[in-house]
């Protein structure tokens, strides 16, 4: 196992290593994971767009980018809230002989409170194992009130062709899709094919999603999240992203493991945690 701090672009980041060879890169900048390359494929399993911004205040587009404590613009918060806009904390490093575990914390401080009026504390758990990569979101209220929030990892995947990727296991799942007035909508039950724009949320439970693509078969698993979101911003929305290639659609597919349909209440000294489970097979 090794454990490596490092400069990445603005901010420190550390890099995880196996004794299996699988490795990772957390930014302390978001507590966002920018790479997962697993010993198996010996691919990057995540998309990192080559025209992120690396600057404080803003989110750096790719890897897994953490929302909290607001999904998208579903409040009054910026979008997806100001987790993956501040940096966090060193929290600490875990290692067993299977596993190297690295946690960062986020506490609330005079800024956070004049967007979100609470003290809370959370921790992001990066967790390498042998062709898995887990990634823990756990929030303690540390206030005297109870609080509601919504929250997910925006997940990037790395695909060679949106043409020839599959995905499966949302197939039973309705859905509301954000492309067409958020309407709800039904299972489609048939094989998803990402030919156009993509932005839908699905409330599939902890039901597992494999994406298949011509480098990997990949298996999504979460714990204690309810909802997922498949999105591909196709060809209009990725010439509007400045921080994003005109063709990125081609390359990417997010699929994201968060609570957004149903807030998530917490009471004072309570503590929430949800995980998700990225797969090699
Ligand atoms: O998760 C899908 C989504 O909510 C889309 O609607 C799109 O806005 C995407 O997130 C990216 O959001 P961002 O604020 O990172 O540009």
């Amino acid at each position: 196992m090794s454990f490596e701090e490092i400069n990445f672009h603005f901010s420190p980041a550390y890099r995880l290593k196996n004794k299996y060879g699988d490795e990772a890169l957390v930014s302390l900048y978001g507590a966002q994971v920018l790479s997962w390359i697993p010993r198996k494929t010996q691919k990057e399993s995540l998309f990192l767009s080559p025209l992120a911004q690396f600057e404080a205040g803003k989110a750096i587009r790719g890897g897994i980018p953490v929302c909290f404590p607001q999904f998208g613009s579903l409040g009054n918060l910026p979008a997806h809230g100001f987790a993956r806009n501040r940096f966090w904390k060193f929290h600490k490093i875990e290692e067993t002989s299977e596993h190297i575990t690295l946690s960062l914390i986020l506490s609330d401080d005079v800024e956070t409170r004049a967007l979100w009026p609470y003290t809370f504390e959370a921790v992001i758990s990066v967790t390498l194992e042998l062709g898995t990569l887990k990634t823990q979101l756990s929030v303690r209220n540390a206030d005297q009130k109870p609080f509601s929030f919504t929250c997910a990892l925006h997940t990037y995947f790395n695909i060679d062709d949106v043409n020839s990727v599959q995905i499966s296991g949302l197939e039973e799942c309705s859905f509301i899709d954000q492309v067409d007035q958020g309407k709800k909508k039904e299972a489609s039950w048939n094989k998803l094919k990402i030919n156009t724009e993509i932005d839908r949320i699905y409330e599939n439970g902890s039901k597992p999603i494999v994406l298949q693509t011509e480098a990997y078969k990949l298996v999504i698993a979460s714990e204690g999240f309810t909802d997922s979101v498949l999105w591909n911003p196709w060809i209009d929305k990725s010439c509007n992203l400045k921080d994003f290639p005109d063709d990125g659609y081609r390359s990417m597919v997010c699929i994201e493991s968060g609570v957004i349909t149903l807030p998530i209440k917490i009471q004072p000294k309570e503590q929430w945690v949800a995980v998700q489970i990225l797969s090699i097979e």
